[in-house]
């Protein structure tokens, strides 16, 4: 039994015995994470999350069953390998993208090596992600310059504004209100008062309110007045609802699962040879995209 003790995620490794190449590379570092994922949403759960290489047809995959929905922001932890598969394979051909979901594997390519972890434990922790469309940063969208994306709300509507898609609360979408996506300091600021539109709920500074604008007795200011100047950006105009506007645009946004998977302590065997990790970065699966759809109470 020969022992290999790796220190990192990247191995090169011959085999004395044969002079074969025992691996022919191992780096799975820029691989995507792709899964399996359960189709029921109680009891236990299975999940397979893998990764292709697709140059030397290898792949690694790690087999986890769970009473818990793991795409769930959260740390989930104490899984062993003894009981949830991690595998190394080499195969004679080209590994389709189906290959690890299909309920009986292909006849081929065919497995021509296998590492199977015999000891190893690892841990799973689960971030989200979000989107709301509007073409800035999230980091952009931390106003205060404190790290924390979820104190900045402009508009006080309870979404913070790194997923929220009217900043300001007007009822004009943040990408409807002349963001200069490569520059936001020239971005549009109609009423040149340092206040970027999309940040602005008086965008012309005429003391009414952009999303009072409108004057057809809809929550949009955006149609009212003619179509090269919105009434909303004249202050000449100011033709406040009656009955006032009293309900926010309602908002969307998306949101993706980030679920990073951590080995320690792992031991992949062949039977003959065995390759020992401190820790093992397995990579980070991203979910698909979730639409969520929010109606902020009016402020
Ligand atoms: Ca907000
Ligand atoms: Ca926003
Ligand atoms: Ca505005
Ligand atoms: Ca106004």
């Amino acid at each position: 039994m020969k022992r290999f003790l790796i220190f990192a995620s990247f191995l090169f490794i011959i085999n004395c015995d044969d002079g074969d190449a025992l691996f022919e590379d191992f780096d799975f570092d820029n691989i995507t994470v792709q899964a399996c994922l359960p189709e029921n949403d109680a009891g236990t759960r299975n999940y397979t999350f893998y990764k292709i290489e697709t140059v030397n047809n290898e792949t690694l995959s790690i087999q986890v069953s769970s009473s818990e929905d793991l795409l769930e922001e959260g740390i989930y932890d104490n899984f062993s390998v003894t009981s949830n598969p991690f595998e190394y394979r080499k195969f004679n051909g080209t590994v389709s993208n189906d290959y690890f979901c299909n309920d009986v594997p292909p006849s081929s390519p065919n497995v021509t090596e296998t590492f199977i972890a015999n000891a190893g434990t690892f841990i799973i922790t689960t971030e989200y992600s979000f989107d709301d469309g509007d073409g800035i940063p999230a980091i952009d969208e931390d106003l205060n310059n404190n790290g924390d994306l979820e104190d900045d709300d402009t508009d006080g509507d309870g979404i913070p504004n790194y997923r929220d898609e009217d900043d300001d609360g007007d009822n004009v979408p943040t990408s409807q209100e002349g963001v200069n996506t490569s520059d936001l300091s020239q971005s549009r600021d109609t009423d040149g008062d340092g206040d970027p539109d999309y940040l602005d709920r008086d965008d012309d500074d005429d003391g009414i309110n952009t999303d009072q604008e409108t004057t057809d007795g809809d929550a949009n200011p955006a149609n009212d007045g003619p179509a090269n100047l919105r009434n909303y950006l004249n202050p000449l105009v100011s033709g406040p609802a009656n009955p006032p506007i009293d309900t926010f645009i309602e908002h969307t946004y998306t949101r993706q699962s980030n679920v990073e998977i951590t080995l320690f302590d792992v031991t992949l065997s062949n039977g003959n040879s065995e390759i020992i990790y401190e820790e093992f970065d397995f990579g980070t699966y991203v979910g698909n995209g979730i639409t969520i759809t929010e109606n902020p109470p009016f402020n």
